[in-house]
């Protein structure tokens, strides 16, 4: 449990280290109760530092001894660690402590998963494994001895020997203890190997548990994948002889980048064709890539603080992102993202909850492993790689791997490297890591004289502790179309740094049609008031493949917003222009798939909201239900035709190709079930030889209310296979009606296989029912109260987690005044719980205050 009084940390605060390590030693004698640890550190005192206090952190450790150069001491111990007196000179300290792993259900520090010991450490596990400086700027080389029973016993860095019994690890390249890793248990490997650029070869291995060797392959293809892209795009090698990947099932978040020993959560890895669906493969290619480059984007260089989160984890995110476009489509990946920053961060950034890219305080540093951190974190770097050229940047990345590896960086550093290697003053650019909020900006137009003229106008909405915005620097990427199509002015990244500045364009024959904000060039909300007309010629002719997709996208927003407005009917002009795109075999399949994708219930509620007016989540959903059933009576004579052409023939392959023809095939099959009902998708069903196009079959099938035999024979095929039985609880809320959807979860909660303290499973049921708009947001609260009772079950078994899943409650603000009311009470029935967590805590305070 932990300190219920709430510790603000600032990052103005920040102190250097009193002390260095030059050398960690760790022994762990694994029993699962009382597991017992030895450490040998090497100290010195920091020249930088001016003070000499000896502080090591330390919580829920059972202290055996402690000595300093071989002198048992009796240092001061409290809840959060302990303090000592200690030579002024370089000294040895050494410590035992017992700690119980199997009895750690927050799955933080050192715990058990099904027999099997893990670690996670990020952001401050390792201080519940033995004292410590536990912060990521003090760095030290592990060398770790692990003694049990378990076969396979892991570590960071390199195998320096093994026996019966023990095994040794020495990891040479200086870490902070967050990076800190162990694994043991009855694992087998999948092995393979990679020779570096330099001629090193690297052994692979991916550790499972015996049963999942079948869902290996991928996980291995990814791997290698990402170590050539590395060496090819940022010129970076991988630095041990070994590099090994271990599957878990209890963890509570994707992944974990332990230096040479990453840490998965198994879904986030274990795929095969018939238990994993395409979307999981393209995740788990890109969880792999994730970690691996963490290797030298916070491994090699990490941060000083945790302030300082955002500089490996939105580079990292940033160059995850490129892989995918690499590896697949860049159009279709770029829409995909941002779909994902607009149904996560954008709500995040402009509720309760919303902070800085680089936050300046907090209670528990849990709590910011956020979508603002991680993917507005990776927009700004895109924005800075769009203003410095692509020359500059790989200029200033070179400068940045010479000039910091080994060190523990800030922001400041980050951008310094960028204005020396090309020369540019980046200092209004930084608000984009101080300053909380999506900025909107509006457009004018004006035409004369042959001069075209867009006047923007940029404006940040108050956040809270954020009254003022000042203006930002904003990339505006701008192409003009001629009314005939051809573009006349080729893509301009225009620099918007004034609260209203104009931009000219000149010598053209004719009115253009403008592209802006292309290849969403900018984290904002663009506000034009185009005609429909206008976006539907964007949506027909636009060379960017993004803003073809915004446009279409924004045409079938607002005419959803006509329809819960004023009841209108679908706008005809965009279900022809769907049509037309449809038809059009020269499109990509995956893109024209997006085309087809709705704007989320919750980004239409917001959009609402934006316009001044309460949202309805009954109304919404009816909306768009109305809307889907349109689409699928004016594309009645296609789909069949076009779900033909997208049958896969040969084997499975969850490549761009494939997957993109299975995703547009079961859009087809989405639009078909409403009106056969559901002949065609139970056909699909039952010839399905992937998990693709099962499980799209059996969402039809719910969908229309049929699918009760499927639904068990799945259960009865994979009541054994954890990730799948996953899908099989998420589905049936997913599809649930609107006002069954807490029914049906309330339901599952009894179901035998609800094991709830697996954060998979909790989030399989608790974040389906979340994700239901108009099911969690139902009138007479009953959502809010089912997930709140389960938030306070969960919390102080595993605060994390808990804390994680409040989220759901952040726009809690923006509805009538019956559910703000329900809402309310959720959350302060969370508040008043006793000893609430200090994750918890934070949370339920900052959407309550
Ligand atoms: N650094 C990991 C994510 C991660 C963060 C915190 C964790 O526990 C609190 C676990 C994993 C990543 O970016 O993948
Ligand atoms: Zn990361």
């Amino acid at each position: 449990m932990k300190d219920a009084a709430p510790q603000t940390v600032y990052l103005k605060d920040y102190a250097p280290p009193a002390y260095l390590v030059d050398e960690v030693h760790l022994t762990f004698r694994l029993a699962p109760t009382a597991t017992r640890v030895l450490s040998r550190i090497r100290f010195r005192p920091n020249p930088e530092s001016s003070s000499r206090d000896f502080f090591l952190h330390g919580e829920s450790l059972t202290p055996i001894r402690a000595a300093i150069d071989g002198q048992e001491v009796r240092p001061d111990i409290t809840e959060a660690g302990l303090t000592c007196a200690v030579p002024d000179a370089p000294f040895t300290w050494e410590a035992e402590v017992e700690i119980s792993p199997e009895t750690n259900t927050a799955l933080e520090g050192l715990y058990m998963s099904r027999g099997m010991y893990c670690t996670q450490c990020e952001a401050e596990g390792f201080r519940k494994i033995t004292w410590y400086p536990d912060r990521p700027d003090v760095m030290a080389p592990f060398t770790v001895r692990i003694e049990g029973d378990a076969p396979v016993l892991l570590s960071n860095g390199n195998p320096v020997g093994v026996g019966e019994g023990w095994a040794e690890w020495h990891d040479p390249w200086p870490k902070p203890a967050y990076l800190f890793a162990l694994v043991a248990g009855d694992l087998v490997a999948h092995r393979d190997s990679f020779v570096t650029r330099s001629g090193k070869t690297v052994d692979l291995a991916l550790w499972v548990r015996p049963g999942d060797e079948g869902k290996c392959a991928w996980g291995m293809e990814a791997l290698k994948a990402s170590m050539r892209w590395d060496e090819a795009r940022y010129g970076r090698e991988y630095d041990l002889d070994v590099f090994n990947i271990v599957a878990v099932d209890d963890f509570n978040m994707g992944a974990m980048e332990n230096k040479g020993l990453n840490i998965f959560n198994s879904a986030a890895v274990l795929a095969s064709p018939d238990t994993a669906t395409d979307a999981n493969f393209e995740r788990i290619e890109s969880i792999i890539a994730h970690e691996y480059f963490h290797n030298w984007t916070g491994n090699r260089i990490t941060c000083r603080d945790w302030f300082q989160l955002c500089l490996k984890e939105g580079l990292t995110v940033f160059r995850d992102q490129e892989f995918t476009s690499d590896m697949r489509s860049a159009a279709v990946k770029r829409i995909e993202d941002v779909r994902m920053l607009r149904a996560r961060q954008f709500p995040e950034d402009q509720g309760p909850l919303a902070h800085p890219v680089r936050p300046e305080s907090y209670q528990e540093i849990n709590n910011f492993y956020t979508a603002t951190v991680y993917e507005k974190g990776a927009e700004v770097i895109g924005m800075l790689k769009r203003l410095v050229g692509d020359a500059g940047y790989s200029k200033a990345l070179d400068l940045y791997f010479d000039r910091h590896d080994g060190q523990a960086c800030t922001i400041e550093d980050w951008l310094k490297v960028f204005e020396d290697a090309t020369g540019r003053d980046l200092s209004q650019f930084k608000l984009w890591y101080s300053q909380a909020g999506t900025p909107r900006v509006s457009v004018e137009e004006s035409f004369e004289g042959g001069t075209y003229t867009l006047t923007f106008t940029q404006h940040t909405p108050p956040t809270p502790g954020q009254e003022e915005k000042r203006p930002l620097v904003v990339p505006i990427a701008v192409g003009l179309l001629s009314p005939n199509g051809d573009e006349v002015v080729p893509t301009r990244m225009l620099e918007l740094t004034e609260a209203r500045q104009s931009f000219a364009f000149e010598g053209l024959a004719s009115k253009p049609v403008p592209s802006i904000l292309r290849d969403f060039s900018a984290p904002v909300v663009l506000e034009r008031a185009a005609s429909r007309a206008e976006r539907a010629f964007l949506m027909a002719h636009d060379t960017d493949p993004f803003n073809r997709w915004e446009a279409a996208r924004s045409l079938a927003r607002d005419s959803l917003i006509a329809t819960i407005r004023e009841g209108a009917a679908p706008d005809a002009d965009w279900l022809e222009g769907l049509a037309a795109m449809l038809r059009d075999d020269t499109l990509d399949p995956a893109f024209r798939a997006q085309v087809l994708a709705l704007p989320t219930q919750s980004e239409l509620a917001q959009a609402l909201a934006d316009r001044g007016q309460t949202p309805d989540p009954d109304a919404i959903h009816g909306a768009v239900e109305g809307l889907k059933d349109a689409m699928a009576r004016h594309l009645s004579d296609l789909a069949p035709g076009l779900y033909d052409a997208m049958r896969v023939t040969g084997p499975y392959a969850p490549d761009a190709e494939q997957s993109g023809k299975r995703a547009l095939g079961n859009a087809m099959l989405g639009l078909i079930s409403r009106r056969d009902a559901g002949a065609l998708a139970a056909r699909q069903y039952a010839e399905a030889d992937n998990m693709t196009l099962a499980l799209a079959a059996l969402a039809c099938l719910l969908r229309v209310g049929k699918g009760s035999a499927e639904l068990a024979a799945f259960h009865e095929r994979w009541k054994d296979d954890r990730l799948v039985m996953d899908k099989w609880f998420a589905l049936q809320i997913a599809e649930a009606k609107p006002e069954s959807a807490v029914e049906t979860a309330a339901r599952l909660t009894e179901h035998p296989a609800f094991d709830w303290k697996n954060p998979n499973r909790f989030r399989a049921v608790m974040g389906a029912l979340a994700g239901h708009h108009a099911g969690f947001h139902r009138a007479d609260g009953a959502g809010y109260a089912l997930l709140a009772d389960w938030l306070i079950r969960l919390d102080p078994v595993n605060p994390q987690t808990a804390a994680r899943m409040m989220t759901a409650f952040q726009t809690w603000r923006r509805y009538d005044a019956g559910r703000q009311a329900h809402a309310k009470a959720a959350l302060e029935r969370i508040a008043a719980t006793p000893d609430l967590s200090r994750d918890g805590a934070e949370m339920v305070g900052r959407m309550l205050g």
